[in-house]
């Protein structure tokens, strides 16, 4: 169905972007008991009709975001140059946005060299290394609907968009999954329900396959650490909610700025919120439960916030995102017109 698909594309972007603009203000917070309580409030508020507040500004999750989404409506072939030309103009345009440290040394070397490789600036990252910071993740929404209907182009695009600044296989394999994780979400019948012991696995095997896949000198003795990773968001999923449990969660899955220790996190917030079980959140609402749950870990709030927003977005739709929340976020509308225009192209 046609208009479940555009229902789903508005809520994937719009995910990102609420997760986003709502969740930046909280980054780095400590998470006490207190604080939960200053989150369930400001959210509580953020239903209410008659806001008038400021407008919630985004970070650059969003710029990036739409840089990629911009990129494919103006480039449906799909050109990389266009894309990090897209990004270091924003980046240029906006450098406040709250970009990544070092990143943005990529910007001015792809400047400064005239784009002629985009890949070298990002490789050079880290001692040549690359970067396994969670920039690649976070931006992903736009590539998961894309290329939706195709899965091993999605994976192709959700790498080579990622190495224009990150090219560790952390940093690279922690977007693949998180694009894994929202596509698997688009995909299902939002009247269906998702089970994690289903989705997890699944997931498992297919992240697992792409790691296979590039072994090369990861950096971490283990081979395939995000198949491990998303084995232990089902071990915390299986144990009943209580608040010590977060703890464990922020030590053992993380809430850092690294693709590594975030977008499982992200995944483990959307499916907690799925199972209706988190004492700290009180609202009915799947959507919203995911975001503010996000929010209540700490750390890489905005991020983390937009990442588990992307999936929950991409499963339930537009509908289940309360319009009043969305409209104190800077550039809604444009947001929903760039899904629309995604949108349109994959069905022509
Ligand atoms: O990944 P990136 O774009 O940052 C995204 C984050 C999100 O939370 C945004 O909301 C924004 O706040 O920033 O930017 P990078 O600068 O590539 O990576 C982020 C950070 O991860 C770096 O500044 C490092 O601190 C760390 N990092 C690494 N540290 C050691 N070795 C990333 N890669 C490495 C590494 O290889
Ligand atoms: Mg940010
Ligand atoms: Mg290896
Ligand atoms: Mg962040």
């Amino acid at each position: 169905d046609t208009n479940v698909l555009k229902s789903k594309f508005r809520g994937s972007l719009l995910g990102s972007l609420l997760g986003d603009c709502l969740g930046s203000p909280f980054e780095g917070e400590p998470i006490t008991a207190g604080e939960k309580i200053v989150i369930q409030r400001y959210f509580d508020k953020l239903e209410s009709p008659d806001l008038k507040g400021p407008v919630r500004s985004y970070t650059d999750d969003t710029a990036m975001m739409k840089s990629i989404a911009q990129s494919l409506i103006a480039k449906p072939e799909i050109d990389y140059k266009h894309m990090a030309k897209l990004f270091v103009k924003d980046y240029f345009l906006e450098p406040h946005r709250g970009y990544g440290p070092n990143v943005v040394d990529v910007f001015s070397k792809l400047r400064k060299s005239k784009f002629d490789d985009i890949y070298r600036p990002a490789r050079e990252q880290f001692n040549g290394k690359g970067s396994f910071g969670n920039g690649g993740a976070m931006r992903i929404a736009p590539i998961a609907l894309y290329f939706y209907n195709d899965y091993n182009l999605m994976v192709e695009a959700a790498k080579k968009s990622t190495e224009i600044t990150h090219t560790n296989s952390l940093g690279v394999h922690g977007a693949v999954l998180q694009c894994i994780a929202i596509h698997k979400a688009l995909l299902t019948d939002p009247k269906e329900e998702i089970k994690f012991d289903q989705f997890c696995p699944e997931i498992t095997k297919k992240i697992k396959l792409v790691e296979q896949e590039d072994d090369d000198g990861l950096e971490l003795d283990d081979d395939h650490p995000y198949e491990d990773k998303v084995k232990f968001v089902q071990h915390f999923l299986q144990t009943n909610y209580h608040e010590e449990l977060d703890e464990e969660v922020c030590q053992n899955l993380g809430t850092s700025i690294l693709a590594y220790d975030s977008v499982p996190t992200a995944i483990y917030c959307f499916l907690r919120a799925l199972k209706n079980d988190i004492e700290t959140v009180k609202t009915d609402n799947i959507f919203r439960r995911t975001i503010q749950y996000a929010i209540t870990l700490g750390g890489d709030t905005d991020t983390i916030a937009c990442m588990a927003g992307a999936i929950a977005g991409a499963y339930l739709g537009e509908e289940a995102i309360n319009v009043n929340m969305a409209k104190q976020c800077e550039s809604y509308k444009e947001i929903i017109e760039l899904a629309d225009q995604l949108h349109a192209l994959v069905v022509k």
